[in-house]
C-alpha cells in the first residue's frame, strides 16, 4: 500500500481534538483514505514538508487500551524524524533508506534462562497476542519528544510463554545484523548488532510493549519494522528496533549507547529531568510540532506506575 499525504496548505481542522480527529477518521483507514491518517492541525517540523510516503502499511485490528489527553504527533513527523543508525545518522535517512529492509519472513528467537526456548514467526506472534493501541509519550535523550499511537502487546505475555527460570534477572534484545539490508552497518558508527537490555521486572511491567504498528498500520521500516520495543518511561534509545533475538540472562548486559558513551548513556536511562546529560540539560524538551519547550516529567510522566521499580536506588548513580 502506498499513501500520499496532503500538502501542509490543506485545510486545518482546529475545531476538533486530535484524538477525536484520529479516531473518527480511523474508520476510513480500511477504505484506503490517506487523509484518514493525518491530523491536519499538526505543524510540520521539516521545512517545506510537502508530503511523504509510508510503504507497506497494512491496517491492524486493535483495541485502544491506553490514551493521553495530549495532541498526537503527526504521522509525517513520526515517520520522517527518526533515529535508526542502521540506516544512517541523519534524522531523515531512515525514511529514505529503510526500503531495503525485508520484514518477511521474520522470526524472533527467545532463549537463554528459560524453560521453553522458542522461535516465533512474526505473523504467528501478531495473531497470538491481541493487539492493543496505546498512546504513549516518546522522549529522546536529545530533548525532543512525540506522542505516538502504537499498536502492539505487552512484552510480559511473550516472556511468560517461554517460562523464565528463577535465575533470570535481565532481558537482552538484539536487532537484525545484515549489512546488505542495513547500509549503516557497513560503517562503524556503532557496534553491530544494536543491543539493548532491561531488568526482568522492567521487562515484565505492564507498560512495556512490543510494538508492531503505529497509527493503526503495520510499522514502517524506519520505525523498527516488523517489531520493536517501547518502554515509555525511558529515553527513546532503549526502544530497540527490528528485533530478531530476545535472551534472558543473570547478568546486566551491555547496551549499544552505553558502550558508545558510558559517561553519557546509562543502562537504566529512565527519563529524569534532574539528571543532566553531561553536554545538555534534560529539564526541558521540545514536543515536535510545538513552538515552545515544555518541562520534562520524571519517568516521562509514568512515575505513578513505575517509580516503585526503583525504590531505594540512587537514580543519579544508576542513570
Ligand atoms: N536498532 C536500533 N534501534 C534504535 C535506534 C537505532 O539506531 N538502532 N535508535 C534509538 C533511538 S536513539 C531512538 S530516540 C528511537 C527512535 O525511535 P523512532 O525513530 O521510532 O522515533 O529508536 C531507538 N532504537
Ligand atoms: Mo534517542
Amino acid at each position: 500500500m502506498l499513501f500520499k499525504f496532503p500538502s501542509p496548505s490543506a485545510p486545518r481542522e482546529t475545531d476538533v481534538t486530535d484524538e477525536h480527529l484520529y479516531f473518527t477518521r480511523r474508520g476510513l483507514i480500511g477504505a484506503g483514505s490517506a487523509a484518514a491518517l493525518l491530523p491536519g492541525w499538526a505543524l510540520p517540523v521539516r521545512a517545506g514538508a510537502a508530503g511523504g510516503v509510508v510503504k507497506g502499511g497494512i491496517a491492524l485490528r486493535t483495541r485502544r487500551t491506553r490514551s493521553l489527553a495530549e495532541p498526537l504527533t503527526s504521522l509525517d513527523t513520526v515517520t520522517h524524524y527518526n533515529n535508526f543508525y542502521e540506516f544512517g545518522t541523519g534524522k531523515e535517512d531512515p525514511a529514505r533508506l529503510a526500503g531495503t529492509l525485508r520484514t518477511r519472513p521474520w522470526t524472533v528467537r527467545v532463549d537463554g534462562l528459560v524453560a521453553k526456548p522458542r522461535t516465533f514467526d512474526i505473523d504467528t506472534l501478531m495473531r497470538a497476542f491481541p493487539l492493543e493501541e496505546r498512546i504513549y509519550r516518546h522522549r529522546c535523550v536529545e530533548a525532543w519528544s512525540m506522542v505516538i499511537p502504537w499498536a502492539g502487546f505487552p512484552l510480559a505475555g511473550l516472556l511468560k510463554q517461554v517460562e523464565p527460570l528463577s535465575s533470570a534477572r535481565f532481558v537482552v534484545f538484539e536487532t537484525l545484523r545484515d549489512p546488505r539490508q542495513m547500509p549503516g552497518q557497513r560503517t562503524s558508527v556503532l557496534q553491530w548488532p544494536y543491543v539493548e537490555g532491561l531488568r526482568l521486572d522492567e521487562a515484565m511491567h505492564p507498560l512495556t510493549m512490543l510494538a508492531v504498528g503505529l497509527y493503526g498500520q503495520t510499522l514502517p521500516g524506519q520505525n523498527g519494522a516488523p517489531i520493536r520495543l517501547v518502554v515509555p518511561w525511558k529515553y527513546g534509545f532503549k526502544s530497540i528496533k527490528s528485533i530478531v533475538h530476545i535472551r534472558l540472562t543473570d547478568r546486566q548486559p551491555p547496551t549499544s549507547w552505553n558502550r558508545y558513551g558510558p559517561g553519557e548513556y546509562g543502562f537504566y536511562a529512565n527519563v529524569n529531568p534532574s539528571v543532566s546529560h553531561p553536554r545538555w540539560s534534560q529539564a526541558r524538551e521540545r514536543r515536535l510540532g510545538d513552538w515552545f519547550p515544555r518541562a520534562t516529567l520524571p519517568f516521562n510522566g509514568y512515575g505513578e506506575e513505575v517509580a516503585g521499580l526503583y525504590r531505594g536506588m540512587d537514580l543519579r548513580r544508576y542513570y
